[in-house]
């Protein structure tokens, strides 16, 4: 390694040899007809890798995740640094890896406050894949991670169903710095809260090992027979209190862990020869993070922003299911896959871009696709899967006009075993199980990047702003979220308010008719236009501009989507900020049909990368748009 090192700083110099040498293999190949071998040395990418710490067997089995997937290409070196639990010398980690030339870094932070900048500055000349934790903003290619506060509420309906929703459960959290450990916490407590006859100790085991938590439940002494369940966030914790209660000879209470990873004494071992009662799987991502590297690095189109991995209760009953699970290899089914999908409608060019995409990528990926356009009405959506589920189709893609009434409809889709994925927009159900997968935009970030603009905008901070919102289709979840995430900016500027806000239902038409109706019934008092789509806000503009008012001068319009269209009108300067919802969803929503098909387990949610556009950057950017 150390002989390789020295090599690194003429990597470059390296990599321009070994080009030099392949044109000759190539020319020498084209007059012997022979075709040059890559050499097994010839390093094409170095890839860093800055973790947290490598104690924690979470951690290791990261570690050893992404070496065994880098391990499948000869020209991906790795170099990997050890923080051991210390932002600061995760910092140094970095900083080292970053003047070691590394082409892309994966960091899995210590602590996400003193992390954040450093990765955000990293991002500036690198890629940066965040793992597990995520970090402060968007700074960074991608973020792989768990839901936390769902594996949380995993673990409450579990306890809660062990204990009839009575007793008292002893709560062994990680770190108190640990988002992990907060957000399991969160989703612990919601449930918890919910049956109201469950109490809830909680004890902070800092170092998360597992003879911490046996020294710390073993001293809880004769307090155990008050208590019920134990809830560990992690196995190791887990095993810790039970040879505690081994020990002590408390052997009734139940026990839940986090992680659920194979081997000896780790949860699905642990689960199957009942020391403890259920772990909830908690995938690393170290396999996933080597592949969009590499994904990133080779400048594929379609990677995502954030990839939110799916967990598993797995119990004695199907623990063998569920490790045989893991181990099954995949393989491509042998037909065509029918796919039936279920469009909101045509109501904007966005849409319009996104069932291009959509239809494009179904040819592409040989897949077929029987398509309905339900003209914005949730009744024609239900009528079509239902017609999908007569048919028996492979898969149902739905992008839901709004965002509740499903739960019927996806119960019939379950039960003809058809599975489900969410394209675009979210749906809120009773069960959590009830689809496969999400692909689409944090609506909420869409919502906070409109009024951070209007902030960074502002003349003088103290000038009072009055906005108005022209929201999309009611009770759509892009329409709630981008309305929340505003909001939730907007509470940090006093100066700033909401003092109109009407539906225009996502249509030209609909924004045109919003301002033409305020128009009507009030002077002209608006600073500030925020409108949840570039159709409505273009709708919008004619309205001002038929009645003498300048939109992008004499008051600010701020749109999402970024269809061409929006982009024309910031480069006349009828619009002002373009947040952008990208409808290119096609390719990714392709990958995870054949994925599903193949037997592949599917993330909970694919978020789609975004960026912001202003009168600034519009002419810079207009070229390459694909929509
Ligand atoms: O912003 C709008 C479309 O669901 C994100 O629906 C999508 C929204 C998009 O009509 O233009």
């Amino acid at each position: 390694m150390r002989e390789w090192f020295k090599n690194i700083g003429g990597r470059r110099i390296g990599k321009i040899a070994c080009a030099c040498v392949l044109t000759f293999a190539l020319l020498f190949s084209l007059c012997s007809a022979c075709v040059a071998k890559k050499q097994p040395d010839q390093i094409s990418y170095v890839i860093g890798i800055s973790q947290a710490n490598m104690r924690e067997p979470w951690r290791l089995v990261l570690t050893q995740e992404i070496r065994e997937e880098a391990a499948k290409h000869s020209d991906v070196r790795l170099v990997i640094t050890d923080a051991t639990d210390n932002s600061e010398k995760q910092i140094a980690d970095i900083q080292k890896l970053l003047d070691f030339g590394v082409d892309l870094m994966i960091v899995s932070p210590c602590d996400v406050k003193k992390v954040t900048p450093v990765v955000s500055d990293v991002y500036q000349s690198i890629p940066v894949i965040v793992l597990d934790r995520v970090v402060e903003g968007y700074d960074y290619s991608l973020f792989i991670g768990p839901d936390n506060e769902l594996i949380g509420k995993q673990a409450g309906k579990s306890v809660s169903q062990m204990l009839n929703g009575k007793g008292t459960v002893l709560e062994l959290c990680g770190s108190s710095a640990s988002q992990a450990s907060i957000d399991r916490s969160e989703g612990f407590s919601s449930i918890i809260d919910e049956t109201g006859d469950i109490q809830v100790e909680q004890v902070h085991v800092v170092s998360e090992s597992r003879d911490s938590a046996e020294d710390i439940v073993r001293a809880y002494g004769t307090h155990l027979r008050d208590i019920d369940a134990i809830f560990a966030h992690n196995d190791y914790m887990a095993l810790g209190a039970s040879r505690a209660l081994e020990q002590l000879g408390y052997e009734d209470i139940r026990i839940v862990g986090v992680d659920g990873f194979t081997g000896e004494n780790r949860g699905i071992d642990l689960v199957r020869r009942g020391i403890i009662d259920e772990t909830i799987t908690c995938p690393t991502g170290g396999r996933e993070a080597v592949q969009y590297a590499l994904e990133i690095l080779q400048e594929v189109s379609g990677v995502p922003k954030q990839v939110i991995l799916r967990s598993h209760s797995v119990t004695k009953e199907n623990a063998d299911a569920y490790e045989a699970g893991l181990n099954r290899s995949y393989e491509e089914p042998d037909k065509i896959i029918d796919v039936g999908y279920a469009q909101v409608g045509t109501e904007s060019a966005w849409r319009l871009a996104n069932t291009q995409s959509i239809k494009t990528a179904a040819k592409e990926f040989g897949i077929n696709l029987i398509y309905e356009d339900c003209n914005q009405s949730q009744e024609r959506q239900i009528e079509a899967l239902r017609r999908f589920i007569e048919m028996d189709v492979d898969v149902i893609v739905l992008s839901p006009v709004v965002d509740s009434g499903w739960d019927e409809i996806l119960e019939e889709a379950q039960e003809a075993d058809i599975p489900v994925l969410l394209s675009d927009r979210k749906v809120s159900t009773k069960k959590d199980d009830m689809y496969m997968t999400f692909i689409g935009a944090d609506f909420l970030e869409e919502g906070r990047r409109a009024m951070r603009w209007v902030a960074e905008t502002m003349e003088d901070p103290e000038e009072c702003v009055r906005i108005m919102e022209i929201e999309g289709t009611v009770g759509a979840s892009p329409s709630e979220e981008r309305s929340q995430g505003f909001k939730e900016v907007m509470q940090e500027y006093p100066n700033c308010d909401i003092v109109y806000s009407s539906c225009g239902d996502f249509t030209y038409e609909g924004g045109k008719q919003v301002v033409e109706e305020y128009i009507n019934s009030h002077d002209w008092d608006i600073d500030v236009i925020f409108s949840q789509n570039d159709d409505m806000a273009l709708g919008a503009a004619e309205a001002l501009e038929n009645n003498g008012i300048t939109p992008g001068v004499d008051v600010k319009l701020i749109s999402v989507d970024g269809a061409r269209s929006a982009f024309e009108a910031l480069i006349d300067g009828r619009l002002n900020c373009v947040v952008e919802c990208s409808p290119l969803l096609g390719p990714q929503l392709m990958k995870a049909i054949k994925d599903l098909m193949a037997g592949k387990e599917l993330p909970l949610r694919i978020i789609t990368d975004e960026k912001v556009y202003t009168q600034e950057n519009a002419q810079k950017y207009i070229r390459s748009r694909k929509y």
